[in-house]
């Protein structure tokens, strides 16, 4: 029987943030080892919670890589991404199994801020279902819908004359606007998802932020890429992060500027979570919050002479995952956690802290035993699948079906595809372009070459782990989409 004063504490459903950012590379967080970027409050978070050090993106990039995080599914199974085949619409009852959607049907108050970046049925429709409070879909913070359509001052952040240089704090405005009108009887759960630290244009730095990092030199990878990478397999002179890295992050002037630009954005970033922080407190919930904090895809920025993301290396699957729980007796100070982790895990992870069964669509694992310590790591994966379908020149037709399908055609034909799946676990990294005939493949042992420039597919003493692993691929594949 409930307590007469209200909710029993012991049924008091947690808080839930999901902040999560836009391409942040894992290694640009002081809390991973970085000493030239400024992240004090995340640092802080970390330091009160537990930090993953084997996490890594199912999918490295952003549409897909947000569906697998709001519906704990691989590529394979939710097939919602850029380009011609994998370039499913996710069904409106496919989001009703989502993180937020499960959690609205079990009392929650929901609300998500930023860029929703998911192709979803029905949209705004769909998202009006499942959230109490929205501001998003675009990238363009200004680009609706925001709701509740009668709150002021929601539409005040969001004002059209606001300078686009704001936009991360316009994202702050909106949370904090979020925990202003929290009823004090419901629990709450809000993603925020922010534009940064992505693109790099003037227009997208906070000013008084750019001024902390002017002079600043910052740290560059030993498999940072002066010019053009000769090493890399032909198939990927397809590849945008090819060709842009020639562009944005050959030269070291180039890769200095790029550098700075993330640190400005990703301290910008880190303000807002000092600021929801200050807020929790001042609500006197901050002992019954949740914060998650991640990114939706690395970067490589230069290393292996890549510009972006989605290829199978670390710089672009390796995922920054802090989990702060606040409740009594749950800190984790800071601990450091090793075991492999996939980006399926989060939504399943969500609803398990906050006591919601997890839907049986979703495919990755609950983390709470790993946060706590009460899982029994004798059945804990060893490995975690990873996968790439992108393919630049057909994105550039996905609206057109006929054409999107001709043209995967032609590029596979043309032996263009650089489409990829593969495993990673905590010493070897195991990959092979799929599509490609011959079949490319590349293999890293982290442990002695963690910048995974030694590709030993051809080294007889590997053999047999070689087969392990490409059997290790076929297996998660199938267990992924079964
Ligand atoms: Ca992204």
């Amino acid at each position: 029987m409930a307590a007469a004063c209200g909710v029993d504490a012991d049924q008091a459903k947690p808080n839930i943030v999901f902040l999560m950012t836009d391409d942040q590379r894992w290694d640009t967080l002081g809390c991973y080892g970085r000493t030239d970027v400024l992240t004090p409050n995340i640092d802080k978070l970390a330091g009160q919670g537990v930090v993953f050090d084997n996490a890594f993106y199912a999918v490295a990039i952003c549409m897909p890589s947000r569906t697998t995080m709001f519906t704990g599914r691989y590529f394979s199974d939710h097939r919602s991404g850029f380009t011609y085949p994998y370039n499913r619409t996710l069904p409106k009852e496919e989001f009703a199994d989502s993180y937020p959607a499960r959690l609205k049907d079990a009392g929650y108050r929901t609300g998500f801020i930023g860029k929703f970046g998911i192709r979803l049925e029905k949209l705004p429709k769909t998202v009006a279902e499942h959230f109490d409070f929205f501001a998003g879909i675009s990238t363009t913070s200004k680009n609706g819908p925001h709701f509740p359509a009668d709150d002021e001052e929601l539409k005040t952040i969001y004002r059209k004359n606001r300078n686009p240089k704001e936009r991360t704090l316009i994202k702050g405005d909106a949370m904090i606007r979020f925990l202003e009108t929290q009823p004090a009887d419901q629990p709450f759960c809000l993603s925020v998802s922010f534009d940064a630290v992505k693109n790099d244009r003037d227009g997208d730095m906070y000013g008084p932020h750019v001024k902390l990092f002017e002079d600043k030199q910052m740290w560059v990878p030993e498999n940072w890429v002066e010019g053009k990478n000769t090493q890399l397999p032909k198939v990927l002179d397809y590849c945008r992060g090819t060709y842009l890295h020639m562009d944005r992050t050959s030269t070291p002037e180039l890769y200095q500027k790029l550098a700075r630009r993330f640190a400005v954005q990703g301290y910008t970033v880190d303000q807002q979570v000092a600021r929801l922080v200050a807020k929790l407190e001042e609500m006197g919930v901050m002992d019954n919050t949740i914060i998650i904090y991640t990114s939706d895809n690395g970067r490589y920025h230069g290393s292996h002479g890549i510009y972006d993301k989605a290829i199978l290396y670390d710089e672009a699957m390796k995922e920054p995952l802090i989990i702060f729980d606040g409740r009594p007796g749950k800190a984790g100070g800071g601990r450091r956690i090793d075991a492999m982790v996939s980006s399926a895990d989060i939504a399943p992870t969500i609803l398990s802290l906050a006591g919601v069964e997890v839907p049986k669509a979703m495919k990755g694992e609950d983390l709470s035993g790993l946060m706590d310590g009460t899982q029994d790591m004798s059945v804990w994966r060893d490995a975690v699948l990873m996968e790439n379908f992108f393919i630049q020149e057909i994105w550039k037709v996905q609206k057109n079906a006929a054409k999107s399908k001709a043209l995967n055609e032609e590029i596979i034909a043309g032996n263009r595809s650089y489409r990829s799946r593969g495993v990673r676990t905590e010493r070897y990294k195991y990959f092979k372009y799929f599509e490609h005939d011959p079949v490319i493949e590349e293999l890293y042992d982290l442990e002695k070459d963690p910048l995974e420039q030694h590709n030993l597919v051809s080294n007889p003493e590997y053999a047999e782990l070689l087969g392990k692993l490409r059997a290790k691929t076929e297996t998660l594949h199938k267990e992924a989409t079964r």
